[in-house]
């Protein structure tokens, strides 16, 4: 039993959110270890949290956005739309929290600064923001994947005189906007959630877009109390379809290619995929359009006239329309009436790729041709530093005190996106290199710590102390990720999939394309053959073929 002031440990968990909380209960409750929770919000959440701009919501329909470990926790919790909105995530995280008496091991308020391994005593030390010192065997990352904010730097920085405010962590108090004349920079998934509701209010709105992003319908809305009645019953069906799917979601690709079939069977069933709504014309969509153009375009071509038929002004529809970028492969979100709110009088679309922002003024901002905008407010719709951002943060230190963020300066170094060889006992939930965000987060969260779960209890089954990947089987993790990544059209788009959206960060491909059903079957065989691929007390195993080979291309 631990308390929230015990400074040895067995586990130090980094984050209080779908991943710390699932991971607290994982070594506490069914495993007895002590264990830590740092969390720098003053409330469970993680991402959900401090992402509570207007309109946030998940975009996996929410019977799957939980948790599916316990039949009754299942059964305990309803939601109340098709997509579940921020502000009910966090009610939910909270009451799985209460559930399971978890906030008593949490320390919330608290940023851990550095993370350090002691080779001798084969233990980490951790401190954090208020001073504290914790040593532990294990430090598991359950920081997140997008939750390290990213604000670009411009001329003239924080001069603006109004409010400035980043979607990614907004407000508590909520921001009232009417009357007033809101500029937002971006048109990711954030700004697309939130511009319809922002517009709703103010006064003038422009939004600066850099890239126009396929974004298709989310058809939000209440769920058929029969439909909910049966999902509510099917905990274990539900379960194991999404475990063994590719992207965590009931959605499974076809089995032609859109290149395959005939233009009226492609329209037809594009069609029915866009009425459904949600990512049902993204990840049910055709296998082909992930790796050629040829097929890519015919999906596009629909997407496109989509657009058009939406937006009034034939300027902002042409804006709108993406160019540049293939389908599928820059993340799509979903739209809550986002191209109609482009028909408001008082809605204003700025194309910044050809134009960029040049300054950001005491008023506003100031383009490269020099066009002024003024505004009450300014709204950075910007993003995240994904995947490494929130780990480059932490002064993380391995085997000879070197950092984890230095290691990483060509890109992340891991094997299954799980450990990094140097840091013995340190787990990264969803990390750079597995599916994670290429998935319904809850399911590759769930996944890795269950997986991290079975580590540990392995470890100490066997009395041994460390476990790391061994630098061969990292290497080789490495070289196939960024192969089987090369061999899509996911590379040839700018996105934050390829870090191409932080000036300066290595263009590397940061998830993994395993898709997560073959990828939990990679990680059992692995467990099932001595944890291949990792030292257990410095004696490796090598990992065999199965662990680079890819179901997907079979
Ligand atoms: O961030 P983004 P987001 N000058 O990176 C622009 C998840 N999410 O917060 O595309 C001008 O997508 C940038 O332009 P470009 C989801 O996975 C999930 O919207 O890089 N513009 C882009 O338009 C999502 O993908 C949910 O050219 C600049 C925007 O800012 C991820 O979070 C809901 C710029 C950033 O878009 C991130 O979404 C919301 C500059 N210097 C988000 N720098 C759920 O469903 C950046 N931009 C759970």
């Amino acid at each position: 039993m631990t308390t929230s002031t015990d400074t040895t440990v067995d586990a130090v968990i980094i984050g209080a959110g779908f991943s710390g909380l699932y991971m607290l209960h994982k070594l506490r409750d069914e495993m007895g270890l002590r264990a830590r929770v740092f969390e720098t919000g003053a409330g469970v959440g993680g991402t959900w949290y401090w992402n509570r701009y207007p309109g946030a919501r998940s975009d996996s329909d929410s019977y799957i956005y939980g948790y599916t470990f316990d039949q009754e926790l299942w059964e305990s919790w309803e939601w109340s739309e098709r997509y579940p909105e921020c502000h009910e995530i966090r009610g939910y995280l909270e009451h799985v929290a209460d559930r399971f008496d978890l906030t008593k091991d949490i320390t919330f308020g608290t940023r851990v600064d550095s993370a350090t391994f002691d080779e001798s005593r084969e233990v980490w030390t951790v401190t954090t923001d208020s001073g504290e010192t914790v040593t532990a065997t294990y430090v598991i990352s359950a920081v997140g994947a997008l939750s390290a904010s990213n604000t670009p730097t411009f001329a003239g920085g924080d001069s603006f005189a109004g409010p400035t405010l980043h979607t990614g962590h907004w407000p508590h108090e909520g921001v009232d906007f009417t009357g007033q004349r809101v500029g937002m920079i971006g048109s990711g998934a954030s700004a697309v959630q939130a511009t319809p509701l922002i517009a709703a209010q103010a006064r003038e709105f422009t939004v600066f877009q850099r890239t126009a992003n396929y974004i298709v319908p989310a058809n939000n809305g209440p769920v058929d109390p029969e439909v909910k009645a049966e999902r509510l019953k099917d905990w274990a069906g539900i379960r194991e379809r999404i475990q063994n799917s590719n992207f965590g979601f009931e959605l499974y690709l076809q089995e032609k290619g859109a290149a395959d079939a005939s233009d009226e069977e492609r329209e037809a069933l594009l069609e029915d995929f866009w009425s459904r709504g949600g990512f049902h014309i993204w990840l049910g969509s055709y296998a082909d359009i992930f790796f050629t153009t040829e097929a890519n375009d015919l999906v596009r071509g629909f997407l496109d006239r989509k657009i058009r038929e939406k937006v009034d002004d034939p300027e902002t529809a042409e804006l709108l329309v993406p160019k540049g970028h293939p389908f599928g492969c820059k993340r799509n979100p979903l739209d809550s009436g986002y191209f109609e709110t482009f028909n408001e009088p008082h809605v204003h679309l700025v194309d910044v790729k050809s134009n960029p922002i040049a300054e950001i003024t005491p008023t506003g901002l100031r383009l490269t041709d020099g066009a002024e905008y003024e505004f009450d407010a300014l709204v950075f719709a910007t993003g995240f530093d994904a995947m490494t951002g929130p780990l480059d943060r932490i002064d993380i230190r391995g085997r000879g005190g070197t950092l984890l963020r230095d290691k990483w300066e060509e890109g992340p170094r891991t094997y299954l996106g799980l450990m990094s060889h140097g840091y013995p006992n340190l787990f990264t939930i969803t990390g750079p290199q597995s599916p994670s965000v290429l998935s319904n987060m809850p399911v590759s969260i769930e996944q890795h710590v269950d997986l991290v779960g079975r580590i540990i209890a392995d470890l100490r089954a066997r009395g041994a102390r460390t476990i790391e990947p061994s630098k061969d089987d990292e290497d080789r993790w490495c070289d196939y990720n960024q192969e089987i990544a090369h061999a899509t059209l996911f590379p040839t788009a700018d996105t934050w999939y390829m870090g191409a959206n932080i000036p300066g960060k290595p263009r590397v491909f940061l998830p993994n394309l395993d898709f997560v059903g073959p990828y939990r079957a990679k990680c059992d065989q692995i467990a099932a053959n001595g944890w291949e691929g990792f030292a257990i007390d410095g004696e490796a195993t090598p990992a065999s073929e199965h662990v680079y080979t890819w179901a997907v291309a079979g």
